[in-house]
This record gives C-alpha cells, sequence and structure tokens, in this order.
C-alpha cells in the first residue's frame, strides 16, 4: 500500500516540477509514479529484502528516486516534497483535477488570489477573481465552475484502479490469519464496477474477536467507524473505508450473494425467491423454517431455479431472466486475452522499445502485441510522420524475423494509433497507413463540438477504408470529465455497416466503451478490442479492467476480436 502513497507523492513532484517550468525532470517523476501504482510487489518489501539496489531495478526507478523511497520507506517522509509543499502550500492534486486547471495554472492562482483548494477555487471562481487573471477569461472562469460541479456529482467514489491494489493487499494479509477460514470481497468491488463508494470484506471465522482486532489495526487505518463481533469498518489513509464482515458458515454463500449486490439484481432475486414460496436473505433460503441453501452461492442460485450468475453481470440488465432460461452468455475470462493492439513505444515518446514491450508481452503469455504509436498532429506526444513511421516499421520487421528465426510464434503488428481531425480526416498520408497491419483512429483534440458535428467526424473516420478501430470512443475520463457529445446509437450503427472495430480502453481512468455501450454493441453485432493504451510496459497489466467491463457488458469470445488468433484478427483488418 505504500506503492499507491509513493506514487501520489511523486505525481505531486511532478506537478510541482512542472509548475516552475523544469524539463525532463516532472516526465521522470510521472514515469516513476505510474510504475509504483502498478507495481505488484509491495515496495517496502523489495526495500527490506534487496535494499537500494532492489529498488534501482524497478524500471523508470533511478538513483536519485530510489534515494527518494528509501527515505520514505525510513522516515515517512521525503524532504524534498516537504518542501515544495512548504513554498506552495496547495492542495495540488485536488485542483489539477479540475479540468482545465494545470500545475502552471494552480501557481498562477496561488500567487494571485491564495487559491489552496478547491473550496477556495469555487470561491474565487464565483466571485469573479479568476476572469481578469492573464492567461484566463471569462470562458475560463466559467469552464472551470462547469469541472467543480462535476467534481461534486462523482465525489465520494474512487477508481477500481485506485481501490483493487490496496484492497489487495489487505485480502493478502488477512488471508495470512490463522482465524481466518474463509475470505472473499462483495460489493462492488466483486462485480468489478468503474467506481467504487467502499470496499466489503466476508470471512469466516471461529473467532471473530481477533480477526476485528487485527482489521481495525492494520496499518493505514485513520479512523475506526464502528468495532464489533460480526461487522467492524475503517477508513484508509487513501481516503476510502472498508467494511468487514464475520458470517456463519452455513450462510455464507447466501451472504456472499447479498453482499454483492447490485441491490438492483437482489431485489429482482427476492422476487424470484417470493415467487416460489421461498424467502431469501442474507442468511439464507428459507421454505418457512427450514434453509433450503446458503452455504455456497452456487446452490442459491440452483435452488432458484437458474445458474450461478458471474458478478460482473449481477446489474439487473436482464440477466437473472437470461440464468432462469440457461441461457447465460459465455462471458470472456480474464484468460481469454491473446494480445493488446493500442501500446505505445518510445518511437512516440513512450517508455519502453518496442523489444522491451514484446518481451513483456511473451511473459503475459500473449501470440502478439500491436504498436501503435501517435501520428504527426500529436506533437505533444511526439506523433510520428510518415518517415518516422517508415522507420519504426522496419524495426518492428526486423523484430519478427528474430523472432521467426528463433523458432518464436509471437508477433509484433505494425500500428498506428491516428487524430481523427475536426472534420473526420485522418492526420497522416494514406499511403502510410497502407503499409500498416492495422489503422487505430481517436478523437484527441476539439472535444466540445456539436453532438451532429461530433457524430458526422465519427462516422467519416469510420467510413474511411484503412481506419479499422476507434479508439476510446466516447471520450470520457471517469471522474474529469463527461463523454463529449455523440450520438453513440448512429456511430454503432456505422461500425456494423463499415464492419470496422470499437475499442474497450482498459485504461481505469477511460473504460470506454463502457458496460452499457459494450452490451448495445454486441447486441447489434458490432465487434470489440480490449486494449490496454499502454505507454509503459507496467500498464500491460491493466488488462484486467478492460476484461472486466467487457464481462459487464456480456462481451463473449465471438464479439472481442483479440481473444482470436492471429489470422483470424488480421483477416478482420484486411
Ligand atoms: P458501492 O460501495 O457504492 O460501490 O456499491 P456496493 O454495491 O458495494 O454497495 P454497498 O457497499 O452499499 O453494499 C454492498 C451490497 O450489499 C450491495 O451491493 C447490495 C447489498 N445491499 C446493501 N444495502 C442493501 C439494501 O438496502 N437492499 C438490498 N437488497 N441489498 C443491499
Ligand atoms: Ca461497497
Ligand atoms: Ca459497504
Amino acid at each position: 500500500m505504500r506503492n499507491q502513497e509513493l506514487s501520489k507523492i511523486f505525481n505531486e513532484i511532478a506537478e510541482y516540477l512542472e509548475m516552475e517550468g523544469v524539463p525532463f525532470k516532472p516526465y521522470a517523476y510521472q514515469k516513476a509514479a505510474i510504475t509504483l501504482a502498478a507495481l505488484k510487489d509491495d515496495v517496502g518489501e523489495v526495500y527490506e529484502k534487496r535494499g537500494i539496489k532492489g529498488l534501482k531495478e524497478i524500471p523508470g526507478v533511478g538513483a536519485s528516486i530510489s534515494q527518494k523511497i528509501e527515505e520514505f520507506l525510513r522516515t515517512g517522509k521525503i524532504e524534498y516534497y516537504e518542501e515544495f509543499k512548504r513554498k506552495m502550500p496547495v492542495e495540488l492534486d485536488e485542483i489539477v483535477k479540475v479540468e482545465g486547471v494545470g500545475p502552471r495554472k494552480a501557481k498562477v492562482l496561488f500567487e494571485n488570489l491564495g487559491v489552496r483548494n478547491l473550496q477556495e477555487l469555487e470561491d474565487a471562481a464565483k466571485a469573479h477573481k479568476i476572469a481578469p487573471l492573464f492567461g484566463f477569461g471569462d470562458k475560463s472562469e466559467q469552464n472551470i465552475l462547469e469541472a467543480l460541479e462535476f467534481l461534486k456529482r462523482s465525489h465520494g467514489r474512487f477508481l477500481l484502479g485506485e481501490i483493487l491494489p490496496a484492497a489487495q493487499a489487505v485480502l493478502e494479509r488477512l488471508k495470512q490469519l490463522k482465524e481466518v477460514e474463509a475470505i472473499d470481497t462483495a460489493g462492488s468491488l466483486r462485480r468489478m464496477k468503474e467506481t467504487i463508494g467502499d470496499v466489503d470484506f466476508l470471512v469466516i471465522s471461529r473467532d471473530p474477536q481477533k480477526v476485528m482486532d487485527f482489521f481495525v489495526s492494520l496499518p493505514g487505518v485513520v479512523k475506526v467507524w464502528g468495532k464489533g463481533s460480526t461487522k467492524s469498518s475503517v477508513r484508509l489513509k487513501e481516503g476510502f473505508d472498508m467494511d468487514l464482515r464475520v458470517i456463519p458458515p452455513e450462510s455464507y454463500g447466501a451472504a456472499l450473494q447479498y453482499f454483492t449486490g447490485s441491490k438492483d439484481h437482489n431485489i429482482e432475486l427476492r422476487k424470484i425467491a417470493i415467487d416460489r414460496g421461498l424467502k431469501l436473505s442474507e442468511y439464507g433460503l428459507f421454505q418457512g423454517p427450514r434453509m433450503v441453501a446458503g452455504k455456497t452461492e452456487e446452490e442459491v442460485y440452483r435452488a432458484l431455479g437458474m445458474e450461478w450468475i458471474p458478478p460482473e453481470m449481477r446489474e439487473n440488465m436482464g440477466e437473472i431472466d437470461a440464468a432462469l432460461a440457461g441461457e447465460l452468455p459465455r462471458i470472456i475470462d480474464y484468460g481469454d486475452v491473446k494480445g493488446d493492439l493500442h501500446v505505445h513505444c518510445n518511437w512516440n515518446g513512450g517508455a519502453n522499445s518496442i523489444e522491451e514491450l514484446a518481451a513483456a508481452a511473451m511473459a503475459l503469455g500473449y501470440e502478439y502485441i500491436g504498436i501503435s504509436d501517435h501520428t504527426k498532429f500529436l506533437r505533444i506526444e511526439r506523433g510520428l510522420d510518415e518517415e518516422t513511421l517508415k522507420k519504426r516499421n522496419k524495426e518492428i520487421e526486423g523484430i519478427n524475423e528474430r523472432l521467426r528465426q528463433e523458432g518464436k510464434v509471437f508477433r509484433v503488428l505494425k500500428g498506428c494509433e491516428a487524430n481523427i481531425m475536426s472534420d473526420g480526416s485522418i492526420d497522416i498520408d494514406d499511403e502510410a497507413l497502407a503499409e500498416l497491419d492495422y489503422v487505430i483512429a481517436g478523437v484527441h483534440s476539439q472535444f466540445k463540438m456539436s453532438r451532429e458535428v461530433m457524430t458526422e467526424r465519427l462516422i467519416t473516420a469510420l467510413k474511411n477504408p484503412h481506419v479499422d478501430i476507434i479508439s476510446h470512443p466516447t471520450g470520457r475520463i471517469l471522474k474529469r470529465r463527461d463523454e463529449y457529445e455523440v450520438d453513440l446509437g448512429r456511430v454503432l450503427e456505422a461500425a456494423k455497416d463499415y464492419r470496422k472495430v470499437l475499442e474497450i480502453n482498459a485504461y481505469p481512468e477511460r473504460l470506454d466503451l463502457n458496460d452499457v455501450n459494450i452490451l448495445r454493441a454486441k447486441k447489434l453485432g458490432v465487434r470489440m478490442v480490449i486494449n490496454t493504451d499502454t505507454h509503459q510496459v507496467s500498464q500491460l497489466h491493466l488488462m484486467k479492467f478492460g476484461v472486466a467491463q467487457a464481462r459487464r457488458g456480456w462481451a463473449e469470445r465471438a464479439d472481442i476480436i483479440n481473444t482470436w488468433p492471429v489470422e483470424e484478427l488480421l483477416r478482420v483488418f484486411q
């Protein structure tokens, strides 16, 4: 869990450095922050076992950053960071979440208006003190107010991507306690919903007192909301809450079912029980005083006349009827993905070489990886022009040749993520596109258009014979901005007509398409691909978040092209 804390501090250091206009360094801290957030091993354990040498072996962690990690692990603080904070006591991580306010603007706001947090930002905007500042204006003051509204609406929920690693760490600690006979996560976390209110754990134990003592004194607990023999609640320093319930073994399945939810799914299920003269609760399924089922979830669903429903599907979107009819789709599994097609390499400013990315993909058991660097319009991302793209292709061909000689079946595919310009055209020549195995196109600029114009823009891109995949089709960034205005129904129809593929972007801030739209696409017969949008090797692990969304949207292997072998995949792009 110290990984997440350090990641947050490094992100803030990057923001402070950016604010001061320091070149390159912010990027190094950002990179370290991303790596730490995705790192599987606890950084404290790495240090305990292998010292500063172990830290330096973490990708993206060099001499200076490893010293700061060491300082933090030893003293709980990083002086370099504390000094920034003293100079500019601003809640930076909060303020930069406001769309349109980056570190540099935060500095202007602090120096001129003394804005330190969201409340003070709102006060300043409402008092029209922001518009007159250099680099702002009426429009941007208005945008700040809208962005603040948006933040308020999403307040109190956390990204699944932020919570899952922390919750899994707690789960592992609890598992090791000998008094814990069984433990599961329940609630929205088990359903892999994209945002989480709080974390729910269920436990079987003959000694609840011991379990509760341990739970409320876990490292990182900053508040105990309640502690009893069946339920305790705590807040972690990351800001989210966790509930733990101890359940009698004979009711464990019923409780797991009940506390997994969703609430709407449970309400429907209870109706089915009533129709059959039964009563369903967290204690079990009862016929009068007799318990009919309760020990396992499977037996509860079976006793209600249906198949067991995967937690990701329990959102009352028709899954209960499907289960009753024995017609649940065979949704894809976390291990079904054979490759990742949205990966940026160091040719366009990503952290890793093609070689490194390919090796990591092989280690994940993938059969292929597609390199999809940005193209020339995106200068800040060092997008490639026609000529550089050619050179990059040469490198890929060389790697494939070597793989063949080594007798490996693994393949690197040549792709790109081109920009869809405001008129729907693509920012790079057709000839360059024709040399690629596949082309992703995405909207990266001008999000604020009328619904009509944005819809036409995307449809024009879909009609382009070179375009195969549309990345992050609705443009939402969770907790930061809504989808852009677009008639997704028409976009889905066009994708179907032109036989194009829509992306499920696995990045925890995006998850775009989302579950509801995935189900819509599936029902129309539009094919999809789950991609991580990796800019650094550790992000290849984010695939599970995309798979979770796909499962929530009922996707089967037939719907998701990167669960297919490479030959079938390439046929889609021809
Ligand atoms: P969250 O925490 O807001 O992300 O969402 P959940 O689904 O984890 O909700 P939470 O933690 O309030 O409760 C866990 C589960 O317990 C929930 O999914 C369903 C069940 N549950 C809670 N309250 C009720 C209720 O009033 N009625 C029913 N039927 N189930 C409930
Ligand atoms: Ca919950
Ligand atoms: Ca809860």
